[in-house]
């Protein structure tokens, strides 16, 4: 019983205040930010309850062969070896709850595999060890690096591991197309608040998408072994208001444009035409 008493309270803890960043003996989820996270947060519970009442059916029949058929109980055991009806119930019950289990599983999958109608769009390229993001729609040259930040340059209030020099800025209400590739070996591109989990596959582009329903920073990390530094590639979003996003893209135009670097390499390139 107590298992089920601490998986049950695991269930009700899920909905409960946590931040977008891990936190120490954390059970439940992060507190979803996107429409597809808060899905899968349902999906999650529906299954654990199914969990528990199977688990609960399964051992209230073990308990009763325990002490109903011991050999003290029951000295002349019976010599039945089958029984037709239970047989059919024993796998029509399973396969009906497995297709229950499956119908809203594909219905989320494909729900969280393609974004409807995206309003931007950004490119996430994972190298050996850090990110680096292109945003097309504000400009073809628009592209930065996010590269962790290290233990002795962290400020106040920021979470060790998880920093990285330069967010990812995304205006809040937004459906944002996500593309994903890498330049090395494969990555993935995480934010467990927004449900998106991605592999960057160096040759292959893939998508996700994702719709942040709160302001805030949201934390995630590569989640596919890319290396030796693989735990040091952390993934910041920042989700901000749609002005603010306006007033970034600015800023991103002057910052970002790999065009404005009049680099020796750019000039040697630009004299050679
Ligand atoms: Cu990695």
């Amino acid at each position: 019983m107590a298992p089920a008493i601490a998986l049950l309270a695991t269930i009700v803890l899920t909905g409960i205040g946590h931040a977008q960043v891990p936190e120490e003996w954390q059970l439940g989820f992060q507190d979803p930010a996107t429409p597809v996270m808060e899905r899968l947060v349902d999906f999650n519970n529906i299954l654990i309850w199914m969990c528990v009442i199977i688990s609960l059916f399964v051992f209230v029949l073990l308990g009763i062969i325990i002490f109903k058929f011991n050999r003290k109980a029951n000295p002349v055991p019976t010599k039945r070896s089958h029984n037709t009806l239970i047989e059919v119930l024993w796998t029509v019950i399973p396969v009906i709850i497995l297709v229950a289990i499956a119908v809203p599983s594909l219905r989320l999958l494909y729900y969280q595999d393609r974004a409807v109608d995206a309003e931007m769009t950004i490119k996430a390229i994972g190298k050996q060890w850090y990110w680096t993001y292109e945003y097309p729609d504000i400009g073809e040259d628009i592209s930065f690096d996010a590269v962790m930040l290290e233990e002795e340059e962290l400020t106040e209030g920021q979470y060790r591991l998880l920093e990285t020099d330069t967010r990812v800025v995304v205006p809040v209400d937004t459906t944002v197309r996500l593309l994903v590739t890498a330049d090395d070996v494969i990555h993935a591109w995480t934010i467990p608040a927004f449900g998106v989990k991605v592999d960057g596959i160096p040759g292959r582009v893939n998508e996700a998408w994702f719709k942040a329903t709160k302001e805030g920073v949201f934390y995630g990390q590569c989640s596919e072994l890319c290396g030796a530094y693989h735990a040091f590639m952390p993934i910041n979003v920042e989700v901000v208001s749609k002005e603010a996003y306006i007033e970034w893209v600015d800023f991103a135009r002057e910052e970002y444009a790999q065009n404005n670097q009049d680099t020796p390499q750019n000039l040697i390139l630009a004299n050679s035409r």
